[in-house]
């Protein structure tokens, strides 16, 4: 599987850098729900869920930390190194985040609000929605 990232507007300056991302603009969603990862020990791992139907943009902020996409076929990783560089995850894609350095901010962008009921958190379950939805045979 291809991993989707999106490079977002930046403006530079001997004043430092501000990057901008617009719901429905420079990503394919609209907001619903902001919510950012900070304190993860380098040796964590966390994740090992996949959602339903959320759509999310993750961006490593500060730092980097990398991360697994699964889609019940192949595997891929991607690093996040840069403010400027998010991951659209779409679809229902298992999803492991690590290698946290110390002192990086992941931040997440949602399309919906938290609901629990949109989470598999188990991989077994995972494989089978997927060949219930027939995406994997
Ligand atoms: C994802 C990855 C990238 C809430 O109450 N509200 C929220 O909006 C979120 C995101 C979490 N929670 C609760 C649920 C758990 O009791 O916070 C606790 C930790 O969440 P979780 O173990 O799901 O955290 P991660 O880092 O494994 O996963 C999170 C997101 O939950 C998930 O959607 O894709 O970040």
């Amino acid at each position: 599987m291809k991993p989707i990232e999106i490079e977002f507007p930046e403006h530079s300056s001997e004043y430092g850098v501000l990057n901008i991302i617009e719901g429905s603009r420079d990503i394919p969603f609209s907001i619903q729900r902001v919510y950012y990862i900070t304190g993860v020990p380098t040796d964590m791992r966390r994740g090992f869920h996949a959602h339903k139907t959320l759509q999310q943009v993750l961006v490593c902020v500060h730092g980097s930390c990398e991360v697994l996409l699964d889609d019940g076929k192949e595997k891929t990783t991607v690093l996040l190194n840069s403010p400027q560089k998010g991951l659209l995850v779409q679809g229902c894609i298992w999803r492991e985040m690590y290698h946290f350095t110390e002192g990086a901010v992941l931040l997440v962008l949602a399309s919906d609000f938290y609901n629990e009921e949109d989470y598999i958190r188990n991989y077994d379950d995972f494989i089978n929605f997927l060949k219930k939805e027939g995406t994997i045979v």
